[in-house]
């Protein structure tokens, strides 16, 4: 090869190398511009997600406990049949909107589908006091909430919130965990029960909870939080959902 052919050969080496480094800044910058995107607007979501959701079975005491919280009193209340919305300012935390979701059978998953895309956080609510006699329909309501397909991709908190404490034969929290993780496992092993997600399309897919050979148990759901506490709206004893929300904020 003669001399020229050399300096030709290693001209063109050297544009080829350059040409490749370009190339790979190129990848590395549309990269970057994704990721940033990608990162705006997960966070636009998250922060623009100030809903609370109040959700539990009737009678459970989610519009007595949206009326001390929002009103600071309690209002008589009878079976809703539509939501109730307040504002709640949280201390250093800016504002959340409450939503006490109607416990009714028929209106209830109306409404939640309203509300749920927006939920930062949802307080499902029971009567810690009636729960043996419930414990089927809390289960099965709590499970359909906890695989909705919104819920499963948004992930917000959840705080099942043992209410009517100040009842003499009321359980307590601990307790009323161990109960509810044997119903769901009762619910999500027993295959006519099998719940399902109806998923954004409408089509239905058979959604399983938790690890799979082994007893449903809250914690498996991780990432999903699910935390217990216990209340008395009926004696303004509401300091563990106080602290919650303020949490959550
Ligand atoms: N003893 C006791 N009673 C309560 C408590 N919280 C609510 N109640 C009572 O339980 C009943 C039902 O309360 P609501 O707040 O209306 O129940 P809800 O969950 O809004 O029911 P729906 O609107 O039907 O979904 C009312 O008579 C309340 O006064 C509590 O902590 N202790
Ligand atoms: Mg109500």
């Amino acid at each position: 090869m003669s001399k020229k052919d050399e300096t030709l050969r290693s001209v063109l080496d050297s544009e080829e190398k350059t040409s490749q480094w370009v190339t790979i800044v190129i990848a590395l910058i549309v990269g970057l511009i994704t990721l940033a995107v990608f990162l705006f607007v997960w966070r636009r979501g998250r922060v623009s997600r100030r809903g609370i959701c109040l959700v539990g079975l009737c009678e459970s005491g989610k519009t007595l406990i949206f009326s001390q919280l929002i009103y600071k009193k309690a209002v008589e209340s009878f079976t809703s049949m539509k939501e109730n919305v307040g504002v709640l300012q949280i201390e250093n935390k800016g504002a959340l909107k409450l939503v006490d979701v109607p416990g009714h059978e028929r209106v209830r998953q109306r409404f939640f589908d309203t509300y749920k895309t927006t939920a930062r956080g949802i307080v499902f609510v029971l009567d810690s006091f009636s729960l043996n006699k419930d414990i089927r329909d809390v289960a099965e309501y709590l499970y359909t909430i906890l695989s909705d397909p919104v819920v499963l991709s948004n992930r917000p908190q959840m705080l099942i919130l043992c209410n009517k404490q100040d009842h003499a034969l009321a359980k307590g929290p601990q307790v009323i965990q161990s109960v509810l993780e044997k119903e769901m496992n009762v619910l999500r092993n027993t295959q006519t029960n099998q719940l399902e997600a109806i998923s954004e399309g409408g089509n239905r897919k058979s959604c399983y909870l938790g690890q799979e050979g082994k007893n449903f148990e809250f914690a498996d759901l991780y990432p999903q939080r699910v935390e217990f506490a216990a209340s008395s709206a009926q004696t303004e004893d509401l300091e563990k959902l106080k602290k919650w929300l303020q949490s959550v904020a």
